[in-house]
């Protein structure tokens, strides 16, 4: 991660002593933080699992997918200002009891706490846990419960090359 980082910057450093900054825009709605090449926004008005997925894409994202671990990282710091466990977009289809990412991100990625997915009846979709001990794992529970959420907006989407 450091090493990607001080790369990074050090590519930023030369590209600016060679060439003048290109012109900044804001990338990302307000009130969405940018990171990476995505927008997220914790929304901490509790929603179910689906009213939180259509709130998210009527803003033109989805609830948060999760692909790599420092999207994971990144998340989870958000969730934990929270202070309250939060939907993120993974959900279990009842036709085959295999998880999917709403955004159709293929799942690569998983941050499960102990003894998750319990895969109980009724508990397919997943919230981060904003608990210290849990920090950030995921625990598939009840659809229809009300949680506050993450939603994520690709910038290639907001901004297509
Ligand atoms: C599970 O079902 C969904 C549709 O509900 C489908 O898109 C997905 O490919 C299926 N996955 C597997 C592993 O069969
Ligand atoms: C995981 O979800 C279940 C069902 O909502 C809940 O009872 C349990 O406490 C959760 N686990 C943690 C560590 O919060
Ligand atoms: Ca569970």
């Amino acid at each position: 991660m450091w090493l990607m980082l001080n790369s990074f910057h050090l590519f930023l450093s030369l590209a600016s002593s060679i060439n003048p900054p290109p012109p900044t825009h804001s990338p990302c709605p307000s009130g969405y933080i940018s990171w990476y090449l995505n927008c997220y926004k914790l929304v901490e008005e509790a929603a179910t699992w689906d009213a939180a997925q259509t709130a998210c894409a009527k803003a033109g994202g989805n609830l948060a997918s999760i692909d790599m671990s420092y999207d994971q990282a990144f998340v989870a710091g958000v969730v934990l200002q929270g202070k309250a466990d939060a939907w993120i977009g993974l959900k279990r289809k009842v036709q085959n009891g295999s998880y999917m990412w709403t955004d159709g991100w293929p799942v690569f990625f998983t941050q499960w706490g102990p003894g998750e997915p319990s895969n109980l009846e009724g508990e397919g979709c997943v919230s981060m846990h904003a608990s210290y001990f849990f920090h950030g794992t995921w625990n598939d529970t009840k659809c229809s419960d009300p949680k506050p959420y993450i939603c994520k907006i690709s910038k290639d989407f907001l901004w297509p090359s």
